[in-house]
């Protein structure tokens, strides 16, 4: 499995835009276009279909070697033995999660230098950094922190840091042109025609 610094596309379980498809399809569909790590996130299901859907992605990330993080839910990332859990502000802290997780990967959504610092301090081993740009994705979005974090983020985060928020074909460079080269990408690759293809567009920009 590749170590997460070498991380950078961060891809999803497609959560509210499964739209009727199988999930299963639609997270092979990004491994095969170059998602190098998946994130369980369905805030929509109840904790029981998200255990179930998890251990199916679970099988699927192992045997394709992808590493597999649970959000929120650290009980789940244990029961399905996920490579780590993301956790955002308002989730249980990294000191309470850390001796359950020990040394498989936390990562923390944090939106200024000062929540990076504090979850840097805390043992974090990547930070998300959003939302860079409007999102609808996420209902109770932090205000915008466009490019400017990520350019201030770039030069004292010693941890691997993903961009996340509104990013998609039409503004990724920009993201690159910031300095990161490490995005997250829900609804573009989501509502997309063809999910590996534009999977494959976005991973031949960050590389
Ligand atoms: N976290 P899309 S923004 C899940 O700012 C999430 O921490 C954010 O979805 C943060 O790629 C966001 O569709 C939504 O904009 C990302």
């Amino acid at each position: 499995m590749k170590p997460f610094y070498d991380i950078r596309l961060y891809c999803f379980s497609p959560g509210e835009f499964l739209k009727g498809r199988d999930p299963l399809e639609i997270v092979m569909a990004q491994i095969r276009g170059g998602a190098d790590v998946i994130q369980l996130r369905e805030k929509q299901m109840g904790k029981k279909a998200r255990l179930e859907l998890g251990g199916k992605i679970r099988a699927v990330t192992r045997r394709e070697a992808i590493p597999f993080i649970v959000n929120d839910d650290v009980d789940i990332a244990l029961i399905l033995d996920a490579d780590g859990v993301h956790l955002g502000q308002d989730d249980i802290p990294i000191k309470a999660a850390r001796p359950l997780m020990r040394d498989k990967i936390i990562g923390v959504s944090t939106h200024s230098v000062e929540q990076a610092m504090e979850a840097i301090a805390a043992g974090a081993d990547y930070i998300g950094v959003g939302p860079v740009f409007e999102t609808a994705t996420k209902k109770d979005r932090a205000p915008l922190v466009g490019l400017e974090l990520l350019r201030r983020i770039k030069d004292i985060c010693p941890i691997p840091y993903v961009a996340i928020g509104g990013i998609g074909k039409d503004n990724i460079a920009s993201v690159i042109e910031a300095g990161c080269h490490r995005a997250a990408v829900i609804s573009d690759i989501l509502l997309a025609p063809d999910i590996e293809d534009r999977c494959r567009l976005l991973k031949g920009m960050l590389e």
